[in-house]
């Protein structure tokens, strides 16, 4: 019996061993039983190798007024987005040309070899002031991601990105990206230490904005909701509570107004969305009819029919839309949940139609 379970030992440390000293060999050739840089059974694919060369940088931006501290990547803010075809191989050089700070690059929703999944002190060294990095990786999937830093709070001040992988033989078709974000004059480390107080500063800055988008007291008056109020703030319940933080911009492709001006009536266009916020769910509504959404976080879907959708952060949404006619720009509005601003994409050129306000949450009846 002794000598059996030595044996079975000695197996699993084997066994450990090989998967030790063979992790490497994922990083050059895929997963096993996916063969890569083979062709697909037409024989028309040749697998390519994509380089992107990326050179991180602080920088002062003022987008309210106030001179502020951001990241640039190619001097973009968002990053720039990085297209590939699904069975090539990415090749992307970070340079962190930071005095000081060091920073990390984290590819969302991909497949890849767990050392470059850039989540720094984790599975990938950070890559510090002055260092280049190189991520080299097979791209096992296709559809819509994104990638952003994955040190402090630099994600929320620019670094985010558009990562699309096309399909092998997918027909070019009209498309778009559209990353969304949120824009505080503050630090994100001030956001961070005030969500732990949990005072209502951002709650009064949000009334100022929007009436109607927060819990006051002269609303509950006027609903007749006074003892509802009352004993939220017994429970120090928030005056918010469906996004917490108040920002002074939400960002379409890193403006706040961006356009699109190449479509034509009659045109189907791929919308792919992501969520490149910090804390804010979008609602996405359009004014040229339905969208079809077709895709989530990557991956191909039923297609689904709707008038408007919520988007999480992080999430990935690709959705198909109708230029219904010529000389006129639809409106692709992101909406925060909280209804206190949107951020627009105008899809055509012309006279601009404007899609329907979402109206303030009914805060009294259920935040309908
Ligand atoms: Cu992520």
């Amino acid at each position: 019996m002794d000598l059996l379970r030595s044996l079975r030992t000695l197996a699993i440390l084997a066994v450990l061993l090989y998967v030790l000293l063979s992790g490497g060999v994922f990083a050059q050739n895929g997963i096993p039983g996916h063969p890569l840089g083979t062709s697909t059974p037409d024989g028309s694919f040749t697998p390519r190798t994509t380089r992107y060369e990326l050179t991180v940088r602080d920088t002062i931006v003022n987008y309210t007024g106030k001179a502020r501290k951001a990241f640039t990547v190619n001097g973009q803010m968002p990053m720039p987005t990085l297209t590939f075809t699904e069975g090539d191989t990415a090749e992307i050089v970070v340079h962190n040309a930071m005095e000081k700070e060091e920073t990390s690059l984290h590819w969302h929703g991909l497949i890849l070899p767990y050392e470059l999944d850039g989540v720094p002190y984790l599975t990938t060294a950070p890559i510090k002031a002055g260092e280049t990095q190189v991520y080299k990786f097979p791209l096992l999937q296709s559809g819509t991601y994104w990638y952003h830093s994955h040190t402090k709070l630099q994600e929320q001040n620019g670094m985010h990105g558009a990562l699309i992988i096309h399909k092998r033989h997918a027909e070019p078709m009209p498309e778009q990206v559209l990353i969304l974000s949120e824009w505080t004059d503050m630090k994100p480390f001030e956001v961070h230490r005030r969500l732990h107080s949990a005072n209502d500063w951002s709650a009064i800055k949000k009334h100022r904005i929007r009436p109607g988008t927060v819990q006051s007291y002269s609303d509950a008056i006027k609903d007749g909701a006074l003892g509802v109020k009352l004993t939220n703030e017994w429970k120090r319940m928030n005056a918010m509570d469906v996004s917490d933080v108040y920002y002074d911009l939400l960002f379409a492709n890193g403006k706040p107004v961006d356009e699109a001006p190449q479509f034509k009536a009659g045109e189907r266009v791929r919308v792919r969305l992501i969520n490149g916020g910090a804390s804010s769910y979008f609602w996405i509504t359009y004014a040229g009819g339905k969208m079809t959404v077709v895709a989530s976080d990557g991956i191909d879907v039923e297609p689904v029919e709707v008038d408007r959708f919520i988007m999480g952060i992080a999430e990935t949404y690709d959705i198909m839309v109708t230029i219904p006619a010529d000389s006129t720009a639809y409106e692709l509005v992101a909406t925060s949940e909280d209804r206190v601003r949107s951020t627009s994409l105008w899809l055509g050129s012309g006279i601009r139609q404007l899609a329907a306000p979402l109206q303030p949450l009914k805060y009294f009846a259920g935040w309908r």
